[in-house]
């Protein structure tokens, strides 16, 4: 009797060391997504230099190279690429789009300049001193930003939270996809990019909001957020609209900075801080946060023991398994020794 009392209690201490167990695991499991999610820097830039910007243009793609600014417009009727001297802010050469096109997002592939179309399925080549049209790519979905890596690599984004990784040569066919995640949740609404560093981050603004997300491309994790909404407040009217451009200059390190019928270009620097922004692939754990055995484990046992009918089921069992381990073995079986007259 004595030995069945010691029996239960030893269950019951099994249990309650086995939901511990569990609770230790998803309680670890969720403190290392939190110190993942406040790895978001958070900048406020301040304005270096102002250049007016024509207000009528509905910025929807920026590039800086040699000196100069490379625009795209949009709107169907309105749409255009353009030259700008970043001296004076002046329109120094302009093409103009057919009335059937909404231009999107440009960047600089093989010395050339290259522009999305919204929803037509087509993108532009330019000549990129004349802005002379010399060639056409497809496009599968929707346009919206697009920019080129030191490395060749060219990303383009529609307007969801995942970036598409295209072929440089016909610049149409998708070799990869980057679902771009903020504090760990997927963030929509990828705009204007551009691939300013040798790191190979991407910046994206964000649609109708006047925020550049730093992503850092092997994980989609954003590292640095840099918030232009007081700059907008304090240098614009309220007949712009969110920040849409993003032209960085290497050879100076800075961007300049403008957006949907803005009044001026803001020449920025968007330093990154490498505690943020240079994080190793062992930092970068949870992707796949949504899925984890240990949680899974965890509702399933907890799901179970939440059952009233399913405690004395489990105390059988462990009771069961308990007694088969502390009962006292056979006594060993002896065989008669049958072989001695044979040896020798
Ligand atoms: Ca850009």
């Amino acid at each position: 009797m004595a030995e069945q009392r010691g029996g239960h209690k030893s269950v019951w201490l099994i249990f309650f060391i086995l939901l511990f167990s569990l609770f230790s695991a998803s309680a670890s499991s969720n403190s290392s997504l939190e110190n993942i999610s406040n790895n978001v820097e958070k900048v406020f830039p301040e304005v270096i230099e102002i250049l007016p910007h024509d207000s009528s243009a509905f910025t929807q793609g920026l590039v800086f190279l040699d000196g100069k600014l490379y625009e795209s417009t949009g709107l169907y009727g309105e749409s255009s690429i353009r030259i700008v001297n970043i001296t004076t802010g002046e329109i120094e050469s302009i093409t103009n789009l057919s009335e059937t096109y909404f231009a999107e997002g440009i960047s600089i592939s093989n010395d050339s300049i290259i522009q999305l179309t919204w929803r037509e399925n087509i993108g532009f080549i330019y000549n990129i001193s004349t802005l002379e049209n010399i060639g056409n790519f497809s496009i599968d979905g929707e346009g919206w930003g697009i920019c080129s890596t030191p490395s060749g690599d060219i990303w383009l984004s529609d307007g969801s939270y995942q970036l598409s990784k295209i072929n440089p040569n016909n610049l149409s066919s998708i070799i990869g996809s980057l679902t771009v995640y903020y504090n760990n949740s997927p963030i929509n609404r990828l705009n204007e990019l551009e691939c300013p560093f040798d790191s190979g981050l991407i910046f994206s603004n964000i649609w109708l909001e006047d925020k550049i997300l730093a992503i850092n491309p092997s994980t989609g994790n954003v590292c640095a957020e840099y918030d232009f909404s007081e700059v907008r407040k304090q240098y614009e009217n309220n007949n712009s609209r969110e920040l849409n451009g993003i032209a960085y200059d290497n050879e100076s390190s800075l961007f300049w900075i403008t957006g949907k019928n803005w009044s001026n270009y803001y020449l920025v620097d968007l330093e990154i801080d490498s505690n943020f922004c240079q994080l190793s692939e062992s930092e970068i754990c949870c992707d796949e946060d949504s899925f984890s055995p240990f949680k899974v484990l965890f509702f399933i046992v907890v799901g179970i023991f939440l059952i009233p009918f399913s405690w004395p089921i489990f105390g059988m069992i462990f009771y069961k398994i308990f007694r088969r381990q502390t009962q006292h073995p056979p006594p060993p079986r002896i065989i008669k020794d049958t072989s001695e007259g044979l040896q020798g």
